[in-house]
C-alpha cells in the first residue's frame, strides 16, 4: 500500500536527520519516563534532617499537595465535600530511635487493622537524626509512603525567655515529691514540641488531618471504613478513646494561666462558643473554679490539623508557653490540647472513637457491645472507660448532654 506524499516526505525528513534526530527522540523520550517516574516517588524520599523551618507563621496558608489532589480548606461548608473526596491526611509519629521495636508493633497492627486498605502516608519525626537501619526497617513495613524529620532547635529546646536554673531547681523539687518524669527534660521538650510545634512541622503542611502513633501500644480492632473521611465528612476537629484525669502536680498553675488568658486575650475568647456548646464541663466542675484534671490522652489523637493552626490557639498557646510552665512546672500537651479543644470547639466536633480499641501502658480501651467481640481481640473487662477515679469518660458524656 502506497503511503502518502506528505507522509514519505517527512519519513525521509527523519531520515535524513538520520542520528540527531534519533539522539533527541531518545532523549526526550528518557526525560518523559523519569518525569513520570520520579515526581511521584520524589514526594515520599527520606527528608531526614534535610527540611527547613517553616517559619511558623501560622497565617500562612499551606502549599498545595503535589501527591494528592487538591482539596477546600479544611473549614469549607460540608457542601464543598463529595463523601468519597480524598482527604489529606497521615500518621504522625515522634519517636526515638531506640523505640524502633516499639514503632514496628505499633505500625504492624495499623496496617493490618486499617492502613493497608487505606494506604495514609506516615511522617516520623525525632529530635535526632533517624538512622538508616530506622528508616529502612520503618519503610518496609507500609506500602503508604514514609518520611523522616528532624526538629530543629525552635521547636525542640528553651525558649529564650526560660530561666534554666530555675527550671533544674524546679524539677529536683519535683523529683522530691516523686512525680513521674519529674527530673527528665527531654519529656518537656517533648510536650512543648507536642502542644505548640508538631502541626507546624513542615512535613505536615501538605495535611489537613493526623493521626498520632505512639511505639508499644496496641491497636484492638479493625476498622472497616476510613476514619479521616468520617471527621472531614461529619466536620469532626477531635477524635479520642481514653479520657483521663491528670496527676494535678504536674499542672498546678495551668487552670490559672488558662483563666488569665481569658481575662488578658477577650479578643481572642469572643470567636469561642458561648460555654453552654463548648465541653467547657468537661474540664470544671464548678464552673470555671478550678481544672477538674480531665483531659483526652493525646498519645491517640485523630484531628484536624486547622484546630492547632488556628491564630486562636496558636495565641493560647503562646501566651502558655510564655509563662514557662512547660519548664517550671511540667505541663502535658494532653491537658493543653484538651482544656484548648474544651473552650474552641463545639461540642459536636468532638468523636469518642468507641470503636477503636486501644492500649497504651497499662490502660486500655476495648468497645465492651458484643458486635465488637469479632473485630477485636481486646477483653471488654478490661476496658478503662468507667474505671473510679481515673477515667473522666463519664464526664464526657455528661459534658456532651448537658
Ligand atoms: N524523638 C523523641 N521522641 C520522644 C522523646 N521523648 C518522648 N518521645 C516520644 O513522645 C511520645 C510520648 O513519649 P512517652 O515516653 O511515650 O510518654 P508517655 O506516653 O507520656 O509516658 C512517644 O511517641 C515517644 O516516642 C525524645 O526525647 N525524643
Ligand atoms: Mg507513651
Amino acid at each position: 500500500m502506497a503511503l502518502p506524499a506528505f507522509l514519505t516526505r517527512e519519513m525521509n525528513n527523519w531520515r535524513v536527520a538520520g542520528r540527531q534526530r534519533l539522539l533527541l527522540v531518545g532523549t526526550l523520550a528518557l526525560l518523559t519516563i523519569s518525569l513520570l517516574f520520579f515526581l511521584p516517588v520524589s514526594n515520599f524520599v527520606s527528608l531526614n534532617g534535610a527540611e527547613e523551618q517553616n517559619g511558623l507563621d501560622s497565617t500562612t496558608a499551606a502549599p498545595e499537595s503535589p501527591v494528592l489532589p487538591a482539596q477546600p480548606p479544611v473549614d469549607a461548608p460540608l457542601s464543598d465535600f463529595k463523601p468519597d473526596d480524598p482527604v489529606r491526611a497521615c500518621f504522625v509519629i515522634l519517636v526515638r530511635n531506640r523505640e524502633l521495636n516499639g514503632i514496628v508493633g505499633t505500625i504492624e497492627q495499623i496496617e493490618q487493622r486499617f492502613n493497608k486498605k487505606y494506604q495514609y502516608p506516615y511522617i516520623f519525626l525525632n529530635d535526632d537524626d533517624f538512622t538508616q537501619d530506622f528508616i529502612d526497617t520503618t519503610s518496609a513495613l507500609t506500602t503508604a509512603g514514609t518520611r523522616y524529620g528532624k526538629l530543629d532547635s525552635q521547636m525542640w529546646g528553651y525558649p529564650p525567655f526560660i530561666d534554666q536554673n530555675l527550671a533544674a531547681d524546679k524539677r529536683a523539687e519535683m523529683a522530691k515529691l516523686g512525680i513521674p518524669y519529674a527530673e527528665s527534660e527531654s519529656y518537656r521538650h517533648m510536650c512543648r514540641f507536642q502542644s505548640g510545634f508538631f502541626f507546624r512541622h513542615p512535613l505536615l503542611d501538605e495535611f489537613d488531618y493526623y493521626w498520632r502513633l505512639e511505639p508499644d501500644v496496641d491497636y484492638h480492632c479493625d476498622l472497616d471504613y476510613d476514619v479521616f473521611k468520617f471527621m472531614r465528612n461529619n466536620n469532626k476537629k477531635y477524635g479520642f478513646n481514653i479520657a483521663f484525669r491528670e496527676f494535678g502536680a504536674t499542672v498546678p498553675s495551668l487552670w490559672q494561666t488558662v483563666k488569665d488568658f481569658e481575662r488578658d486575650r477577650p479578643e481572642v475568647v469572643k470567636h469561642w462558643p458561648i460555654k453552654e456548646d463548648s465541653l467547657y464541663r468537661f474540664i470544671t466542675d464548678d464552673d470555671g473554679g478550678s481544672y477538674n484534671l480531665c483531659h483526652f490522652w493525646t498519645n491517640f489523637e485523630i484531628a484536624s490539623l486547622s484546630l492547632w493552626r488556628s491564630n486562636d490557639y496558636l495565641k493560647f498557646f503562646n501566651y502558655l508557653d510564655q509563662s514557662g510552665g512547660f519548664f517550671y512546672e511540667r505541663w502535658g500537651d494532653a491537658p493543653v490540647h484538651s482544656i484548648a479543644a474544651s473552650m474552641m470547639l463545639r461540642k459536636d466536633e468532638f468523636h469518642f472513637f468507641n470503636d477503636i480499641g486501644y492500649r497504651h501502658t497499662a490502660y486500655t480501651h476495648c468497645p465492651v457491645e458484643p458486635e465488637y467481640r469479632s473485630k477485636c481481640n481486646c477483653n471488654p473487662d478490661d476496658n478503662f472507660d468507667y474505671n473510679p477515679g481515673l477515667s473522666c469518660y463519664s464526664v464526657f458524656k455528661k459534658a456532651l448532654e448537658e
